[in-house]
């Protein structure tokens, strides 16, 4: 692109409307096209769901898929940055359990600053991607008294040793492979949402690693944005008590034509870029009929998916009339052993972390030259009174 080339032109209708579609920067580690969807480091996520976690890891850090020697070399450094500080956990047992689980998440990675941050983002990249499986199992454990920590065995695997350290009391013989294309799905999202804007933008001041994940991972707690795969489930749960059949498409077709004809949302449904169901949607309905095929909040996503994509279009109101990634995600894992949806925003916080701490490396350490991108500063136009 030419410098001065015109990418967009503000006018008066664009102020107030968050940012929507401005283009602030560049991102060369992932982005999401409206009708295609998802692509880590151009390839698109549906050619990824099934890959080794740490391959993508490396896809979307280096944008380029690694060879065998480049995975061995780059495990073995995960594996090598993975110890997680005693005291990250001692902290972890000091916080209230009525606190959110992503109030946990957050203050894990502000101890873990304390602890382990260098100061220097590629090395606290690695600190961070590598610990965080292990904080994260923690939470759960501590929060939900499932028992003490599991020591962690990082030879296992980046999301083996996760699923090994959660213990997690009814836990499918699925569950490893659900959250390795889980964690995959979730890595990264292009680069202007809020959590990973967010993250960036506090890195652009200078502080560390693990103060601009706080903030991203404060972004992503939001029902608007993170939050939303647990208020999903929520959802299907809510529905699934006044409907006895979840696959009878006449009583589900009714009870949402009601339930939005009331002003309800109907969750999982809609997205601010995408404009055709969501190729992580797609992967997901598809896995949900090998691993929960019976499951009726699974039957019931999957009647949703017909029916609420033909009542939003028949309403004509939403600009993306399609399942998004959380239509079925929160279903998957409750099938599969983690029944409490409080959490689910963590698991999400876990995967995303990487790809916005990706991100951060490159735009402190790769952008510009290499001088990185300088301290964001948008302009607000003054309203106020007129003296
Ligand atoms: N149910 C009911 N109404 C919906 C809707 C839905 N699923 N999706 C959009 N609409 C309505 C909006 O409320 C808006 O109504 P208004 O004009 O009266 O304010 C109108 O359709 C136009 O909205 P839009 O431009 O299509 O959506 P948006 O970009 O403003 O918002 C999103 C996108 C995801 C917040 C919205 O579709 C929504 O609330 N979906 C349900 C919640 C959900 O599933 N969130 C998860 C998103 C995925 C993610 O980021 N994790």
């Amino acid at each position: 692109m030419s410098e001065s080339e015109v990418l967009f032109t503000i006018t008066k209708e664009h102020l107030d409307t968050g940012l929507r579609g401005f283009p602030v920067g560049t991102c060369p580690n992932s982005h999401v096209d409206p009708m295609t969807g998802l692509f880590y480091g151009g390839y698109p996520i549906a050619d990824l769901s099934e890959k080794q976690p740490e391959e993508v890891i490396y896809l979307l850090l280096k944008r380029e898929l690694p060879d065998a020697a480049q995975l061995t070399a780059f495990k073995k450094d995960l594996i090598a940055h993975s110890k997680l500080h005693p005291g990250v956990i001692e902290h972890l047992r000091s916080l209230p359990k009525q606190g959110h689980p992503m109030k946990w998440f957050l203050a894990a990675i502000n101890v873990m600053g304390m602890y382990e941050g260098t100061g220097d983002y590629a090395q606290d990249y690695l600190n961070v991607v590598a610990q965080l499986p292990e904080a994260v199992a923690a939470i759960f454990r501590i929060r939900s008294g499932w028992g003490d920590p599991i020591p962690s065995r990082p030879e296992l695997g980046w999301v083996e040793n996760f699923v090994h350290m959660l213990g997690a009391p009814g836990a499918s013989k699925d569950l490893t492979h659900l959250m390795k294309v889980f964690a995959i799905l979730h890595f990264d999202h292009g680069g202007g949402n809020l959590s990973t804007f967010v993250g960036k933008a506090i890195a652009s001041g200078l502080e560390d690693m693990f103060g601009s994940l706080v903030g991203a991972m404060a972004a992503l707690a939001g029902p608007l944005h993170g939050m939303a795969n647990q208020e999903c489930l929520r959802f299907l749960k809510d529905i699934s008590k006044d409907i006895k059949d979840p696959s009878d498409e006449k009583v589900v077709y009714e009870y949402v034509e009601n339930l939005l004809a009331k002003g309800g949302v109907l969750y999982g449904f809609g997205h601010a870029v995408l404009r055709v169901e969501d190729p992580r949607a797609t992967v997901e309905y598809a896995m949900g009929e090998k691993i929960a095929p019976q499951d009726p909040l699974f039957r019931l996503a999957v009647t949703l998916r017909k029916v609420g994509s033909e009542i939003l279009k028949k309403k004509g109101k939403a600009a993306d009339p399609y399942p998004n990634v959380d239509a079925v995600s929160g279903c998957l894992l409750s099938a599969n052993g983690l029944a409490d949806e409080n959490y689910y925003t963590v698991l999400f916080g876990l995967s995303r972390c990487v790809g916005i701490a990706g991100q951060i490396v490159y735009e402190r350490k790769e952008a510009r030259g290499g001088k990185g991108v300088p301290i964001v500063r948008p302009k607000y136009l003054y309203t106020g009174p007129k003296r």
